[in-house]
């Protein structure tokens, strides 16, 4: 017998609609013992509202977002707004028994993000982030593989994000203000790239030996103005960390990387062989297995759709027929959906807590970069 969960979701922009598909596809390709009601939708604007609600098949609309605390029908709310409301939004949910899914980064800041791991901690509620592309089957694979020691000793994890979008034409958008974002490309692209690594190596960070923070692009365009404001945060963070058994790690994010629209890359070098992965080609996990002979000695391209074999892909298409970048935010609401029924994810689904060291490891960077040291995470607490 399947149960229907009434989810809200905040947020109607391009989270709310990757994560408005997600809640309704995935009754179609996911047989689960729980599937999601798409009871209320919340936003700012109540004519666009109306359209996105009517448009993506929710009950409600309404720009009261507060209300939703108080609906007894509804059992998980999906925070899909700027950062600077995760923490206000999520501890009123929590507080009210409600589950929480949230966007990533956590928050903007560390203390929002305490906040947030706090309220969980007190809360009977599960809660959930969205790192979505822990959810690309070419990842769920890589972390296979280095639970099975198929790398061993991790040496070395290269990770960077990089993307184009940021150039001195683009508007003086929430992203670029610190009151809105927390910070800049920081934030939003090495939150994804830091909590691949931690996901897939399995260990902690345990400091960050050097930072660099970057703004290139001083003053935006003010959107719907022909002044220009101050733009506060970095368009640019690399750093370079340590993990707790002791490998290397390099990290860099940047929305001025001309060239590169949406391209997150991560490597890990280990005892063993190397796994490298980029998301401009989501579907394709290259292997490098060095236990075999110096003569067949070479990078294996492996394409994750095989059924049966490669996660999620029994629900998705035959072997062959990729999936996408939305895929990842359904696969994320099938394990979603799968630990409400207590039924195991098909591997971990970050919640609160583990975002937290997300969160933790992005401040130690900014403390780095702004003081010029090295940071233990020992201290970023
Ligand atoms: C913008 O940088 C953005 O939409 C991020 O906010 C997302 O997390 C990332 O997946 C794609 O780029």
């Amino acid at each position: 017998m399947t149960r229907t969960i009434e989810v809200a979701l905040i947020g109607q922009a391009f989270m709310g609609r990757a994560h408005s598909n997600a809640w309704r596809q995935v009754r179609k390709f996911f047989d689960l013992p729980l599937q999601p009601g798409l009871h209320t939708v919340a936003g700012r604007d109540e004519e666009s509202l109306a359209a996105f609600a009517d448009r993506q098949g929710w009950g409600r609309a309404t720009t009261r977002w507060r209300d939703i605390a108080a609906d007894d029908e509804i059992g998980l709310v999906d925070v899909s707004t700027p950062n600077h409301v995760h923490r206000e939004m999520a501890v009123a949910m929590l507080e009210a028994g409600k589950h929480v899914a949230c966007e990533k980064p956590l928050a903007g800041t560390l203390a929002d993000a305490r906040a947030m791991r706090d309220a969980a901690r007190r809360s009977k509620a599960r809660t959930f982030v969205w790192f979505n592309y822990r959810r690309c089957p070419a990842i769920g694979l890589a972390w296979q593989l280095m639970r099975e020691k198929r790398i061993g000793r991790v040496y070395h994890v290269r990770a960077t994000y990089l993307q184009s979008w940021g150039g001195p034409d683009t508007p003086l958008l929430w992203r670029f203000q610190k009151k809105h974002a927390g910070s800049g490309a920081h934030g939003d692209l090495n939150a994804h790239i830091v909590d691949l690594a931690r996901f897939l190596v399995g260990e902690e960070i345990v400091e960050v030996h050097g930072a660099v923070e970057r703004t290139f692009v001083k003053e935006r365009v003010i959107p719907g103005t022909r002044k220009k404001g101050r733009s506060n945060v970095d368009d640019s963070v690399a750093f370079l960390a340590s993990f707790k058994g002791g490998a290397t790690a390099s990290f860099e994010a940047t929305r001025l990387a001309g060239g590169h629209l949406n391209d997150n890359t991560i490597e890990i070098n280990g005892e063993h062989g190397s796994l490298r992965w980029n998301l401009e080609n989501l579907n394709e996990l290259w292997f490098y297995d060095g236990t075999v002979s110096p003569r067949e000695d070479g990078w294996r391209r492996i394409v994750a759709t095989r059924g049966g074999e490669h996660p999620y892909a029994d629900a998705w298409w035959p072997d062959g027929h990729i999936s996408g970048y939305e895929h990842t935010f359904t696969n994320q609401v099938a394990d979603i959906l799968r630990v409400l029924a207590r039924r195991k994810p098909l591997y971990p689904v970050p919640d609160f807590a583990d975002a937290y060291e997300t969160q933790r490891v992005l401040e130690a960077a900014l403390v780095s970069a702004r003081e010029r040291c090295a940071v233990k995470l020992s201290e970023v607490r």
